[in-house]
This record gives structure tokens, C-alpha cells and sequence, in this order.
């Protein structure tokens, strides 16, 4: 059931502490994590603890939550310095769009140039 913890979701998973991920911050409601693949020097994922599919679908449902995310992406990028001059915050949101988890999730981006239009 949405919202719910799924039993084949990885980043269900890391919030349940059964996966390893190297946490940057937690919060009653989300967990950053830095990603596994980075694709820059500050690459970090900001999930909700409660699964949804994509963001979407958690602002849909829990509209605090998916404030709580953004928040928490500002956060993050304050931790790792690169608020300044600027950062990027990604919902991959489809397949077409290069989603591969299927539990909401920003990436952080920031540390190097970032181009845009984006690939
Ligand atoms: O982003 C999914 C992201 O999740 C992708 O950038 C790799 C990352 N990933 C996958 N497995 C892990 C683990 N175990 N730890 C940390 N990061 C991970 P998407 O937008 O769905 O393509």
C-alpha cells in the first residue's frame, strides 16, 4: 500500500537500516544518503521515509512531506558548501526520465559546473 513500507524497495531498505548507504542527514520524515554513482562532487539522494512511487505521488499524499524534502535538499547542499553559487535539485519522474527506484527521491547535485539544458 503506498505510504507503506515495501519489502522489495532498496531505499525502503536504507531507511530500515538493512542496506548500508553512507547518511549525510536524517529527520523524523526523510533520509539523505549520498549516492551510490555520483555524478558530481555533491551527489546526494533525499528521500522520503514513507514510500511512495515518485514525487508525484508523495505530494499528491503528503504535501508536508514532499516540503520536507525540498527543505532537506537545502540543507544538505548548506552541508556540503555548494549552496553557493548553486546547486541542482533532480526528480527523475518516469522512465523516459532515467528513474531506476521507484521510491521518491531528489538528487543534490552540485560541486562543478552544471550545464543546462541537462542531458
Ligand atoms: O536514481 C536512482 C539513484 O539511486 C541512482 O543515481 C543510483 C542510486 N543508487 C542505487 N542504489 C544505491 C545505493 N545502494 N546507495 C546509494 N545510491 C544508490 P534514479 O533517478 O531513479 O535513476
Amino acid at each position: 500500500m503506498a505510504g507503506e513500507p515495501q519489502s522489495d524497495c532498496l531505499f525502503c531498505k536504507i531507511v530500515g537500516g538493512e542496506v548500508p548507504a553512507t547518511i549525510v542527514r536524517e529527520t523524523e520524515t526523510t533520509v539523505a544518503f549520498r549516492d551510490i554513482n555520483p555524478q558530481a562532487p555533491t551527489h546526494v539522494l533525499v528521500i522520503p521515509r514513507l514510500h511512495y512511487p515518485d514525487a508525484a505521488s508523495l505530494a499528491a499524499a503528503e504535501p508536508q512531506v514532499a516540503a520536507d524534502v525540498l527543505r532537506e535538499a537545502h540543507e544538505v547542499a548548506q552541508l556540503d558548501k555548494v549552496d553557493e553559487p548553486g546547486y541542482r535539485i533532480v526528480f527523475n519522474t518516469g522512465s523516459g526520465a532515467g528513474q531506476t527506484v521507484w521510491h521518491a527521491h531528489a538528487h543534490v547535485l552540485g560541486g562543478r559546473g552544471l550545464n543546462w539544458p541537462p542531458g
